[in-house]
């Protein structure tokens, strides 16, 4: 198997202190290009199984693809990627959610400027974070992110339309003149960004699908506030009960092979 080219102990101080600073970063070959296939292909044929969450153009969203696929499954328990998570958000951790996301080719529709944390419903959370996985080369005609350097500094704005071109910077109009910083990805490689960093991804202009699995890491002691969303609705749970009591929230330290 090819080599996997950053691991939790080769990640260097500057990468953490850049996701720090800016709220997200680049890591390359956190999985190899040989498994970034292999996941490729799980993720094609699991369209034909799981309903997407969205209904539009904007992406087909397999939400808990690790729960259908076991194949998915070695990819989202990745002690790699999540091991890389924790060294980035400096506590313990344990996964909120996966979910496919597939640009269909020539979908026409970008995936507008948003934050994730405002969709969430957790309470007594300190970290929040994604691994955004390219399973195919994404250059920015098939839809790669672009963030907002900073804006993880700020939690007081409701949650965002990710349909809507203005509706962040409608909320936040300083982000109308600030730098953006896209970045393409070949496949293996990933971005993590704070769930309170504002980013969006483009259209897929291309004919090929833009396959990326999104692995979301959240703190390992975080409660439920109540709120409905799709995840915690079928559980049960009782508001302020921690989410780490489902085994659906399975812990990071509990993925090591
Ligand atoms: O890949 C996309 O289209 C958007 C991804 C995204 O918003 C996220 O991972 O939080």
């Amino acid at each position: 198997m090819a080599t996997v080219r950053t691991t939790p102990n080769t990640l260097t101080d500057d990468l953490i202190q850049s996701y720090r600073n800016q709220g997200f970063v680049k890591v390359p070959g956190v999985i190899s290009r040989e498994e970034a296939e292999e996941y490729r292909r799980a993720a094609i044929e699991l369209q034909k199984s799981m309903q997407s969450l969205h209904q539009g153009p904007i992406f087909t969203q397999l939400v808990n693809a690790w729960t259908e696929s076991e194949t998915m499954r070695r990819l989202t328990l990745h002690p790699n990627v999540g091991g890389i998570a924790e060294r980035l958000a400096g506590i313990p951790l344990r996964l909120w959610h996966d979910h496919l996301l597939i640009k269909q080719p020539h979908n026409e529709a970008a995936t507008e400027y948003h934050q994730d944390f405002p969709y969430w419903p957790h309470g007594n959370s300190r970290h929040t974070l994604s691994a955004w996985i390219a399973l195919v080369d994404v250059p920015v005609e098939r839809g790669c992110m672009t963030f907002i350097p900073g804006t993880q500094k700020r939690n007081d704005l409701r949650p965002q339309d990710l349909s809507d071109h203005d509706d962040l910077m409608e909320l936040w109009p300083e982000l109308v003149y600030s730098p953006r910083v896209t970045l393409p990805l070949r496949a293996g490689d990933c971005t993590f960004h704070n769930g309170l960093c504002a980013h969006m991804a483009n259209s897929n202009d291309t004919d090929e699908p833009r396959v990326a699995h999104i692995i979301i890491y959240m703190d390992a002691d975080t409660t439920y506030t109540g709120a409905k969303h799709v995840v915690t609705d079928p559980l049960g749970l009782a508001a302020g009960q921690r989410l780490g009591d489902s085994s659906m929230f399975p812990a990071v330290s509990s993925m090591h092979s």
